[in-house]
């Protein structure tokens, strides 16, 4: 297998380096490039077991390891919302679930990855800034690994199950005044030092992982017309494109998907640029959003998502958080799934298309929803719900009876 790095910017390309993220000559974001050996039929990535995890796909991925750190992330379900495609007007509607992964987030297909290369490459302790879920990812996989980690996150603005994960996975927490962006410059630097290993996004290695998201859609469903995907440092956006294409050049499909990438109105630095038809983002120094997974100014990944978007002939999208939380409300009541209000950006996004006229209603659709509810419980104070005090075994029997208006004889 012939394997290479190269600059989505400038195209220079570079032999293999686990240590080397941003391209020397422009500065720009790097993509791990690679011509498999021969490759098996797709049947042969279904026969093998789930325990594997994104390991199942191992001829697609471009580094090889004999003992890779594996949880049987992946492999989450594809869930048709019957209920929401009616309403919304979509032929088929999907939720890739990406919930449903050890540690409850998309992140656990890259961190499989990354961690695996950390650990083979001697790395004394692995170093990633995050909003959340990058941490408690990193912390579970990094335990499993044995190495010691430190999160840079920032401070008051992690959602508590997030937080809660990195302290119960053991690794030490560095609580930074400032924002994401703020705490990701800090890991930039640490990742220049030859003990640390980084885990965020800027690692293209890592995005190896989790563009395996598409194989399993392919699998599921064959190619969606469109996949619609909640956007923050804009690595997912990019690998699952990256997935869909490889399909294609591997010989695997013959279609693609549009891509679609939504963020929050707050922190929309790539869906105010695009819609305002500019070529280059519009950072911005205060991001704010009930979604604090997304909750990012600057994404790093920006050039990888725009090209994801431009060649896919798909859009940008914001929405207000008051969107956000409705759409996590209607995947909660519609369909039963719990999604943390970055997640249920996606289901928001698409909505607001549709009522935009975007789709014809003929559609096979694919949301993401990239992190579980049980994330972020504070999130559960946006929606309106029905408790009753009892006092005793009587009361509670007779308030509930009562509230569902039947009368019962004894
Ligand atoms: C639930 O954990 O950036 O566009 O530090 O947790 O690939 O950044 C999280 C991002 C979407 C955005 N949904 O993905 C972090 C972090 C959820 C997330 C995103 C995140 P990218």
């Amino acid at each position: 297998m012939r394997v290479r790095l190269r600059c989505v910017n400038c195209g220079a390309e570079y032999d293999v380096s686990y240590k080397m993220f941003m391209c020397p000559k422009c500065g720009q974001v790097l993509e791990v490039v690679f011509e498999p050996d021969e490759l098996p039929p797709f049947e042969e990535y279904r026969r093998r077991s789930r325990m594997h995890g994104i390991w199942r796909f191992k001829e697609l991925l471009p580094f090889k390891s004999k003992k890779p750190v594996t949880m049987g992330e992946g492999n989450t379900p594809l869930i048709r919302l019957e209920k929401l495609e009616k309403v919304i007007g979509i032929r088929r509607l999907y939720a890739k679930f990406e919930g449903a992964n050890p540690t409850g987030s998309f992140k656990d297909r890259g961190m499989s990855l990354a961690v695996t290369i950390a650990k083979e490459v001697g790395a004394r302790a692995v170093v990633a800034a995050s909003t959340g879920n990058t941490a408690a990812s990193a912390a579970a996989y990094s335990a499993k690994a044995g190495l010691k980690t430190f999160l840079v996150l920032p401070k008051g603005k992690v959602a508590l199950g997030k937080l809660a994960q990195s302290i119960l996975h053991g690794a030490v927490v560095v609580e930074i005044e400032d924002n994401f962006d703020a705490a990701l410059e800090a890991v930039k630097i640490l990742a220049k030092l030859e003990q640390f290993y980084p885990l965020n996004s800027f690692n293209p290695w890592r995005l190896e992982g989790q563009k395996t998201l598409a194989f399993e859609v392919f699998e599921d469903i064959g190619v969606p017309d469109y996949v619609i995907v909640p956007v923050g440092n804009a690595g997912n956006i990019s690998a699952i494109w990256k997935g869909f294409k490889e399909l294609k050049a591997f010989g695997y499909s013959q279609e693609l998907p549009k891509m679609v990438g939504i963020q929050a109105e707050g922190a929309s630095p790539l869906a105010s640029a695009y819609k305002s038809g500019l070529k280059v983002p519009l950072f911005t120094d205060n991001p704010e959003t009930i979604a604090t997974a997304i909750r990012i100014g600057k994404p790093v990944n920006w050039l990888k998502a725009w090209k994801a978007v431009d060649e896919s002939g798909g859009t940008f999208e914001a929405v207000p958080d008051s969107e956000i939380i409705r759409a996590q409300r209607m995947l909660a009541r519609e369909e039963g799934i719990a999604a943390e209000p970055a997640g249920a950006t996606s289901l928001a996004g698409l909505i607001k298309l549709a009522s935009q006229g975007y789709f014809n209603g003929d559609e096979e659709v694919v949301i993401v929803v990239t992190g579980h509810g049980l994330k972020d419980p504070d999130s559960a104070k946006f929606h309106p719900t029905e408790r009753i005090r009892a006092l005793n075994v009587e009361d509670a029997v007779e308030k509930v009876v009562s509230h569902l208006g039947i009368v019962v004889k004894t």
